[in-house]
């Protein structure tokens, strides 16, 4: 809730104004029946009466008056009318206004945390999910916010209003009013109980909705390789009928209230002007005061109404508010030191100091024991059977994740002490997965460094040999790309991606597993221009091809989350098991 006051904050003064003017249309509200039973009282009742006692010019004189009386005080009701609906406009302008931008505001926030989120976070909580936090966790807080604060203002001042209103009019009836409210709010109650544990699973259903629908449409081609559309579809069934359900059930008992509702505002007046009847006939109650009444006694059910949708939407957008504070109230695993250190963009050695990694949610060690330096200017290739730990090895030197035990250090300084911003600044990094951005090549490439000039990124793209198949294509740099880099192939996204890591010119380069989808010549091509591009860098190469690492100045060989030998290609040839098996797998007796 502190998260949904601190949003509100900035729209104090609308709140104020929109309750001040709320109040005022309150109370018009309860003015206009009072002058309508003195239209009926006065204007009809009295004059007629004077008039049928009075004869001659008198009683002409009586009439004239009388119509005097019923259009000035027609007149008062329009006047009150008119200014009821400027109000009410006024406070749908100010209420949209205030709604519309708190939930930018919230969404907004929601948003940029998310971003600070590191890779143990999302882990939490699934994508699907923190979409549907952001956005339709945020239209029910907006929603609260502006018909809640209209109902908590508007609906006790006319039920309080209209009760002593209707108890001046007519104090002996109360008990009809008294009667009416006990079973509005045994309806509500009713309905209370029955929707409300609902809510709850409604919102994790829209989730898993969410999720379904995201994976197997993302995942389409796999999906029709595999022919597995049936399931797919009744996957995607089965999360939209459990959703369908719970929202049908809970419409249904909401749409029972209208209709219930409706009979009890009709029910009433007509008990009201049954027993009112006997009273008027005794001169007891006059005809408008009882019209007055039974206008009151609509205000009070009415409020009581307005009172029980805030009672079945309260409990909805809380969920939602708590979903969206479990967000905001994440704490980020990956933090800053207060004071980080700052160190120059130059040569980097990057150390690893007994180092054993656990992955926060994982059971069992993935590394263990990890010690290696990788130094400037010199090209440090880790390869090792696959799931064995050497993406997540790599990702502990960006601080994707922190270690369990000992240091990963950047020139002696604890990645753990250095500013974030510049720790990755220090890095150009290509991940395993190469991911584009939807756009141009151009902007993906300059997402990385904004201040490079065409004649940078070319380089860039030549040192990647990305630059040939980019100009070969119509739009060259405007190519665009769409999202997640679908549209061109593995081997030229893995290369654009090469090239925005390039493109930063950062002193550290790490390509997990990047060239991957390139052929060998080409492989060989880039590597070649790397090391004759890059010759200050630090560069650590993931791979699994020993074409592609052997030349290395040190090699790390790794099996099962441990290190098993370290070294040049020809010390390892010699000394290392598994790596003369890797090598042995994969080269002829000559290669080697
Ligand atoms: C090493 C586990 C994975 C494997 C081990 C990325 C990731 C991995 N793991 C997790 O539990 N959670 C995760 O988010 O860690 O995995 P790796 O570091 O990805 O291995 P690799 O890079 O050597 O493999 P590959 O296939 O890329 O060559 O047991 O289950
Ligand atoms: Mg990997």
């Amino acid at each position: 809730m502190k998260h949904i006051r601190k949003h509100v904050k900035p729209y104090l003064p609308l709140l104020i104004s929109s309750i001040i003017f709320i109040a005022i249309q309150a109370y018009l509200n309860l003015v206009l029946p009072n002058i309508m039973s003195q239209i009926v009282n006065v204007g009809i009742q009295d004059y007629s009466q004077k008039i049928a006692l009075a004869s001659g010019a008198v009683a002409e004189s009586l009439k004239l008056e009388q119509q005097q009386y019923i259009i000035i005080t027609g007149a008062k009701m329009l006047c009150v009318a008119i200014f009821t609906g400027v109000v009410t406009l006024l406070i749908q302008y100010i209420n949209a206004k205030m709604g519309t931008g708190l939930a930018r505001d919230l969404r907004n926030t929601i948003f940029s945390k998310i971003e600070s989120f590191s890779s143990a976070e999302f882990d939490k909580f699934s994508t699907a999910s923190l979409i549907t936090r952001t956005t339709n966790d945020v239209q029910q807080v907006q929603m609260m916010l502006t018909m809640g604060v209209r109902t908590i203002v508007f609906a006790p001042l006319m039920g309080i209003g209209g009760v002593v209103m209707a108890m001046k009019k007519a104090p002996s009836m109360a008990w009809i009013n008294a009667l009416s409210v006990i079973m509005v709010i045994g309806l509500i109650m009713i309905v209370y109980s029955l929707a409300v544990p609902r809510f709850k699973l409604i919102q994790t259903l829209i989730d898993k909705l969410n999720l379904v629908a995201r994976e197997s449409l993302s995942g389409l081609m796999v999906v029709r390789a595999f022919s597995t559309q049936k399931y797919e579809e009744e996957r995607f069934d089965k999360a939209s009928r459990e959703y369908k359900q719970n929202n049908l059930f809970v419409n249904r008992i909401m749409s029972l209230m209208g209709p219930t509702m409706t009979l009890l505002q009709n029910i009433v007046p007509v008990v009201i002007i049954w027993i009112a009847a006997e009273k008027i006939a005794n001169s007891q109650l006059l005809v408008g005061d009882m019209m007055a009444y039974i206008q009151y006694s609509g205000n009070i059910m009415g409020a009581f109404m307005m009172i029980s949708g805030i009672f079945v939407m309260f409990p909805r957008a809380m969920v939602s508010v708590n979903r969206i504070s479990e967000v905001l109230d994440t704490e980020n695993v990956i933090t800053e030191k207060e004071n980080p250190v700052i160190l120059p963009i130059d040569k980097c050695e990057v150390s690893f100091n007994n180092v054993s990694f656990t992955y926060p949610l994982g059971e069992g060690e993935v590394l263990k024991n990890i010690s290696f330096v990788a130094k400037p200017g010199q090209v440090t290739a880790i390869i090792g059977s696959t799931g064995c730990g050497k993406t997540s090895l790599v990702n502990l030197i960006s601080r994707f994740y922190d270690v369990t035990k000992g240091s990963v250090k950047i020139n002696g300084i604890d990645v753990r002490d250095m500013s974030l911003k510049n720790l990755r600044d220090l890095i150009g990094y290509v991940p395993q997965k190469s991911i584009l951005l939807s756009g141009t090549i151009r902007s993906n490439l300059q997402s990385a460094n904004q201040e490079a000039t065409d004649v940078e990124m070319e380089k860039a793209c030549e040192i990647a040999q990305a630059k040939e198949f980019i100009e070969r294509k119509e739009e060259k740099y405007d190519y665009p790309i769409s999202q997640g880099g679908t549209n061109v192939s593995g081997g030229q996204r893995q290369r654009i991606a090469i090239a925005r890591a390039v493109m930063k010119m950062s002193p550290v380069y790490i390509f997990d597993d990047s060239f991957s989808a390139l052929d060998f010549s080409t492989d060989l091509k880039l590597r070649k221009a790397l090391k004759e591009n890059l010759s200050n860098a630090t560069i650590i190469i993931v791979g699994q091809r020993v074409a592609s690492i052997m030349d290395a100045d040190q090699i790390i060989v790794m099996d099962e989350g441990k290190i098993v030998g370290k070294g040049t290609h020809k010390e390892l040839i010699k000394h290392c098991e598994e790596y003369q098996q890797i090598a042995y797998s994969q080269l002829s007796k000559e290669e080697v």
